[in-house]
């Protein structure tokens, strides 16, 4: 998703909140009502002899204490996902709170003399509204989140459960993108704007307070990262268990005859399995990005080693490998699953190559493709790969052996599209698991 949206976006929706705020300046968005103790815990913003420049201004206590945010959508609801009878209608635990930043008040708080009443604040009310702006104005496609629903034959009951679930799965996959916005965008949550502000305006630079307000802001930052980054795993968690339901509905459907299925697919599911499509321009080898590699989504395992350096690339190689000429097992090129991230031979990152394939629930697909390890001895070699959340295959210490190993594997899809993927997880050096020929075929009897 692109999360980056244009300074002139960001104007267009300061000015329209600032409207819908009728004309209010959005500082009064964050200012609460004149409830607080003069007696400041840290008095960190407490201006002339213990009293405060504007009386309706929060203190820094309470834009540091950071207040339980909105419910998400409850995980059952009625006319939700579950509501129909049937088998899938386990009730599964809701969402318990207000999480993002419920758990958040305790260490950085000091005591304020009186407890203050939680502070009407919206800190996210700027990030959501461009949020909602940027998909009305076609900026943020959220397309991805839309289920097709299958063309059903009688079985209403089952045809409005699957619609349900699929509007279910639209609402919280746009919940979860509107979390990961948040979560691009937390130097815009409107407290921390203020605090940066008071920060900047109104406490001396190099003061011990300048330095214990910045250290308490960078420690409020965090938080709300971690939070926001739990929340998001947990969307994603209740968009699997959605999309098996509307599988299983699908499945029901498919048992009474009442759904048509996509029809099966012939050859091979795979694109570019042989990694034939990128053009390595009269070189032995390089180093490439997903644009470069059609049909393939790339990785890195070792994100870490890379500092931000360039986008997850994979070596293809042709023929050659540190003077040994090794023929591709189809074709001419063929792939190393060992990568670089800065230039060639610099940083060293082992790589994950996945591809979403189309499949079918229930049907039977076999999975073929040809390994073999760097010749030399040159540490762990390892692969591992998975159809969808299965491990269907692993295999490290990989024999250094001259020729290509071919193997194949018998897998049943679970829903309509599977991603596969194949990953080196042995030693980051470089040196690593070559990889061709892959291919996925419908072998249903
Ligand atoms: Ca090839
Ligand atoms: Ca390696």
């Amino acid at each position: 998703m692109n999360n980056r949206l244009t300074p002139g976006l960001w104007l267009t929706l300061i000015i329209l909140t600032a409207c819908n705020q009728g004309g209010g300046n959005q500082q009064e968005s964050i200012e609460t009502q004149s409830h607080v103790s003069e007696n400041l815990g840290d008095g960190d913003l407490n201006v002339g002899q213990g009293g405060r420049a504007n009386p309706q201004e929060q203190s820094m206590d309470e834009l540091m204490t950071d207040e339980p945010m909105e419910e998400l959508p409850p995980e059952t609801s009625p006319g939700g996902e579950n509501a129909e009878g049937g088998d899938d209608n386990q009730v599964e635990v809701a969402e318990t709170s207000s999480d993002e930043d419920a758990q958040d008040d305790e260490q950085d708080t000091e005591p304020v003399a009186e407890p203050s009443p939680a502070p009407k604040v919206k800190p996210w009310s700027q990030v959501d509204a461009v949020f909602e702006a940027a998909i009305l104005l076609g900026d943020l496609d959220l397309s991805y989140c839309q289920k097709e629903v299958l063309e059903f034959e009688g079985c209403s009951k089952l045809e409005s459960r699957a619609q349900r679930q699929a509007n279910r799965f639209q609402e919280i996959c746009k919940q979860q993108a509107l979390i990961s916005y948040r979560a691009a965008n937390t130097d815009k949550h409107l407290k921390i704007v203020e605090i940066k502000r008071r920060l900047a305006e109104e406490i001396p630079a190099e003061t011990n307070r300048h330095d214990r307000v910045t250290a308490r802001l960078a420690r409020k930052i965090e938080r709300i990262s971690a939070n926001l980054d739990k929340r998001i795993l947990k969307l994603e968690n209740r968009l699997g268990k959605i999309d098996s339901k509307l599988t299983k509905t699908y499945q029901k459907a498919a048992k009474k005859q009442c759904v048509l299925l996509p029809a099966a697919q012939e050859g091979n599911h795979v694109e570019n399995g042989s990694f034939e499509a990128t053009d390595l321009g009269g070189s032995s080898w390089n180093i490439f990005t997903s644009e470069q590699v059609p049909a393939w989504n790339i990785e890195w395992n070792h994100s870490e080693a890379c500092d931000g350096n360039r986008a997850p690339s994979v070596e293809i190689q042709k023929a050659f490998v540190l003077g040994r000429s090794i023929d591709a097992a189809d074709g001419n090129q063929y792939l190393e699953l060992d990568s670089d991230c800065k230039g060639r031979g610099s940083k060293k990152t082992t790589v994950t190559m996945s591809q979403i394939i189309n499949t079918i629930p229930g049907r039977t697909y076999e999975i073929s493709f040809a390994f073999r390890a760097r010749p030399g001895n040159r540490g762990n070699q390892a692969l591992a790969v998975n159809f969808g959340d299965t491990e269907v295959y692993a295999e490290e210490n990989i024999p250094n052996t001259q020729d290509w190993l071919f193997e194949s594997i018998v897998v049943t899809a679970t829903s309509f599209q599977t991603t596969i993927s194949f990953s080196d997880f042995g030693d980051a050096n470089t040196f690593g698991t070559l990889l061709d020929d892959v291919a996925v075929m419908d072998i249903t009897e």
